[in-house]
């Protein structure tokens, strides 16, 4: 049984004011004990992850630009008939999707660009640099600063545009199975028959493969994950001493995913605030904070079918380690 009694902020009201202190307490009061992934992503979390994706060992990014460059100009053909909304959850780095925006500029489509994220910098750095790379453009851009199923919900829809979503760089594979079926059976319910999601997968493979691209040799995705634990001193006043933990990335079989767990080195008790909040851990007690869910094309068909979309195409990459599956309402 935990020994802690957690105190949460409150407004007054006895509302908690901050969901990152709300999801952390209740996290670290579960066995095991756990912290969402999306609390990765703060400035200095987004910035590490960046230099992942250029990491040689994280395939998983150059897999994806190869198929949008080998196969961009199909998908474009695909997709754009009549005007559309091309709408991305999650804005990544933006460089697949600065392929796909040449080709559909190439093709003469009519498409407006929604890009969607809970991070305005993020939203706001995609627009200014899509402005500076394609001065001329003949397409409008308009940001949304909210949640991915939000900013779906409050897409402008007096026109006769459909919708293109993309979900790249394999988001989905941070939801658990369950997680994602009733994510995108969501995402379903906000699209109109006859519009498309773009959603990428990695792929099942050598599990050494898999393993490298999260235990990399100059530690990034180690100094990733102890981020949260800075994240977590620096917000919510804890006391997380990083050198008492260790970064523990193993491939799980038969979740078919890789996890991370932070792991406590020794026994001892971390406080929150002034103290009012405390947590105690035991010797080589963990907390989950990732998991990567890894798919095989049959997953992804099955996928698709149990959340109201068809398949109507895969497009891999050459060596069949990532692929974007095309999917109709
Ligand atoms: C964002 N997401 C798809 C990445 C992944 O591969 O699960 C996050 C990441 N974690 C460690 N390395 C990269």
């Amino acid at each position: 049984m935990p020994l802690y009694q957690p105190i949460y902020e409150t407004n007054g009201h006895g509302s908690i004011v901050d969901p990152f202190a709300a999801d952390v307490f209740d996290g670290l009061s579960k066995t095991p004990k756990s912290i969402p992934s999306k609390y990765f992503y703060d400035a200095r979390g987004s910035r590490l992850f960046r230099q992942i994706m250029e990491l040689p060992e994280y395939y998983l990014t150059r897999c994806e630009l190869e198929i949008f460059r080998t196969h961009g100009r199909h998908i474009a053909a695909l997709v754009s008939r009549g005007p559309f909304r091309l709408v991305e959850l999650g804005v990544g780095d933006g460089l697949k999707t600065d392929v796909l925006v040449r080709a559909l500029l190439d093709r003469d489509a009519d498409f407006d660009f929604v890009p969607i994220d809970i991070c305005a910098e993020s939203v706001r750095g995609v627009t200014d640099s899509f402005r500076r790379m394609l001065p001329q453009m003949g397409f409008r851009i308009r940001g949304i600063v909210a949640d991915y199923l939000d900013g779906l919900a409050g897409l402008d829809r007096d026109d006769d545009r459909h919708n293109v979503a993309m979900l790249l760089g394999s988001n989905i594979g941070n939801f658990a199975p369950n997680e994602a079926r009733r994510f995108l059976r969501a995402v379903r319910r906000t699209l109109q028959p006859g519009d498309y999601l773009l959603i990428g997968f990695d792929l099942k493979k050598d599990l050494d493969i898999i393993w490298r691209a999260y235990n990399d040799s100059k530690g990034v995705t180690r100094e990733f994950n102890f981020n949260l634990l800075d994240r977590m001193n620096r917000e919510l006043g804890a006391d997380f001493d990083r050198s008492e933990f260790a970064h523990h990335a193993p491939y799980n079989p038969a979740a078919g995913c890789m996890e991370s767990w932070l792991v406590s080195r020794v026994s001892q008790s971390v406080s929150f605030g002034d103290g009012e909040s405390r947590f105690y851990f035991d010797a080589w007690e963990p907390i989950a904070v990732e998991r990567s869910h890894k798919y095989t094309l049959d997953d992804i068909e099955l996928l698709a079918e149990a959340t109201g979309f068809s398949v109507e195409e895969h497009f891999l990459d050459r060596r069949r380690y990532f692929a974007d599956s095309l999917w109709r309402v």
